[in-house]
């Protein structure tokens, strides 16, 4: 059974969408980061930068004690690999999905995060945020051959 620690952000359902896709059960252990559950000794354990989604797979692939994977692009590798499904083994395929995972990790995650973050800013009291808005909104955007990419 897999155990996924989580709260219902994007990172979160990045994960349990694929879970849903694999048709793998799971169970979901939630982790209000609100409330700061993420900073507690046995959640720092699994995942030292104290962010959600965690994933620990108590009945990993060749047995032995249980697998804990942080980071949810990290986390849906894991999954899709152990259920041989989206994660192509022959390295042209396999590497046209990996660099659109790494690619969502490292610029539509993190900028769309950012633009958000910007758009909640107060403006009445930390000024104008347009310049900033506009930076991570664009960084955010997929490139347009998107469309002809059918391993996104
Ligand atoms: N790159 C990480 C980002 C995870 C992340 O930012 N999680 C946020 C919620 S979306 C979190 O747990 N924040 C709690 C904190 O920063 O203390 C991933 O994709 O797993």
């Amino acid at each position: 059974m897999i155990d996924l620690h989580y709260w219902p952000t994007p990172n979160g359902k990045k994960v349990t969408i694929l879970l849903e896709e694999l048709g793998m059960p799971y169970k979901i252990v939630p982790v209000n980061i609100g409330r700061g559950d993420q900073f507690k000794d046995e959640f720092l354990e699994m995942n030292p930068n104290h962010r959600m989604p965690v994933m620990v797979d108590h009945e990993p692939k060749g047995g032995g004690k249980p697998i804990v994977v942080f980071e949810s692009g990290s986390i849906m590798m894991y999954l899709a690999e152990k259920a041989g499904k989206f994660w192509p083994q022959d390295t042209r395929t396999k590497y046209e999905v990996n660099q659109w995972v790494v690619w969502q990790m490292a610029n539509q995650g993190p900028k769309s995060g950012e633009c958000g973050h910007f758009r909640r800013v107060d403006q009445a009291k930390e000024g104008d945020q347009k310049y900033a808005i506009t930076r991570f909104h664009r960084r955010g955007e997929p490139p347009l051959r998107r469309a002809q990419q059918p391993a996104l």
